[in-house]
């Protein structure tokens, strides 16, 4: 047991180059920093997260949360044991003192719950996945299925598709390495056919190294995907999902998609018609974060595919806990910016699995090149880590550090069979 000696924490930028907060911690017997993520397209409900609102970097700047780790936070954490995670956590929303984490910010909070945890691993002489898998009582260690995130549009892209995301999800490959592997492979062979198709222009990305083509009806980015998947022969070893992200394109009453106002229940048809044609594995946020009811049609409909909630659930034990009333979902997309701390993520991921949902452990838009969420979804045994396209570092640094952990670990973690 060590005790927590000196914290504070800096202003850095992320991938989008916004500022984001940057903590350090001192303890006895280790030294290390974790960075917070951040998200474009968040959930009303999410734990909120301080920022500036100031002249600097367009009101961006986390100065002051900055300054809550350096004052509020380092004053009444020093002393304390960084192998005790529940009550460092509970000690920061104790002083935070609000429902959502509104007077220090979610990401002052994390930095320093992200930061305690690390510290922890490193002081034992364990792997950060290791010691989750300690923290969360998991019996093993799992290597995930990488959920690529291969065509962008939404708030993600400056193109006309409405959903954001279009991935694809090797849920065929034998191990983590070959899963890596066909993301790879099908992301260039796209990057050809985009080209082809549309010029040079089309191998522009988007927030998460995914591409943005100019498509815009939604099932065109599934056919390109599939005629890459096809020219490389990895037919059986793949399935394709969506991020809907439908509350940016939910205007209060209808839903605005493919430039046309369309009902709930026709974008339900539509998913519907989707998961005939294609090989669909998943489908997130299909409809906006208040409709636990089109949720539940939709999974009542659709019974074999991942139902996931993002902006729905919040990684949020009371949303959770609605959306189980309404059946809304059978899986959960797990971030721990949307909670703040390392320990409530842990329970939401725990409420959620022993009600047999899905857990996808999963970045954010913003990121920066930590890679605590790839041990995060080792440690838990999560099944699916969803860290955007095989491309960009700050994507990168979670894919080559599950590479590493797969070597590692060696037997200790299976891959994940689906
Ligand atoms: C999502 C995420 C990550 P953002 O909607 O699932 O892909 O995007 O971080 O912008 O909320
Ligand atoms: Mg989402």
């Amino acid at each position: 047991m060590s005790k927590i000696i000196k914290l504070r924490a800096r202003q850095i930028l992320d991938s989008r180059g916004n500022p984001t907060v940057e903590a350090e911690l001192i303890s006895e017997k280790a030294c290390i920093t974790a960075s917070v993520p951040s998200g474009e397209s968040t959930g009303k409900h999410e734990a909120f997260e301080l920022r500036d609102n100031e002249k600097a970097y367009y009101g961006k700047g986390v100065l002051k949360a900055v300054k809550n780790v350096n004052t509020v936070i380092a004053k009444n954490c020093k002393g304390m044991l960084v192998e005790e995670q529940a009550k460092l956590d509970t000690k920061l929303t104790s002083l935070d003192g609000t429902r959502n984490k509104r007077r220090l910010g979610a990401n002052a909070i994390l930095s320093v719950s992200m930061a305690s945890c690390r510290a922890a691993a490193q002081e034992t002489h364990t792997l950060l996945a290791e010691y989750v898998k300690e923290l969360y009582q998991a019996k093993k260690l799992t290597l995930p299925c990488p959920i690529f995130n291969l065509i962008e549009g939404g708030k993600h892209a400056g193109n006309k598709l409405s959903m954001q995301e279009y991935w694809l999800m090797p849920t065929g490959a034998k191990n983590f390495s070959e899963a890596l592997r066909i993301g790879s492979e099908v992301y260039h062979e796209l990057g050809s056919i985009l080209e082809k198709r549309f010029g040079k222009n089309a191998l522009n990305v988007g927030l998460e190294g995914g591409y943005a083509p100019q498509y815009q009806c939604a099932e065109e980015p599934m056919d390109a995907i599939l005629e890459a998947v096809q020219n490389l022969g990895y037919w059986k070893k793949i399935k394709l999902g969506l991020d809907s992200a439908a509350t940016s394109f939910w205007n209060g009453k209808s839903y605005l998609f493919e430039e046309k106002e369309i009902t709930s229940e026709q974008l339900k048809q539509r998913y519907i018609d989707i998961a005939k044609s294609y090989p669909l594995l998943a489908i997130e946020d299909a409809f906006h974060e208040e409709d636990f009811l089109g949720f539940s049609l939709l999974q009542k409909k659709l019974k074999k595919l991942m139902i996931i909630g993002d902006d729905l659930t919040v990684t949020n034990v009371d949303r959770i806990k609605k959306a189980l009333e309404y059946k809304s979902c059978n899986s959960l997309l797990v971030k721990i910016n949307q909670v703040g701390t390392i320990t409530e993520t842990l329970k939401a991921c725990k409420l959620a699995r022993n009600n047999k949902w899905k857990l996808i452990v999963s970045h954010r838009s913003g990121e920066t090149s930590d890679d605590f969420i790839a041990d995060l979804a080792v440690g838990i045994s999560a099944g699916f880590i969803k860290a955007g396209a095989p491309c960009r570092g700050e994507r990168l640094a979670k894919y080559n550090r599950l590479l590493r952990l797969e070597e590692w670990l060696g037997k200790k973690a299976r891959y994940v069979k689906i």
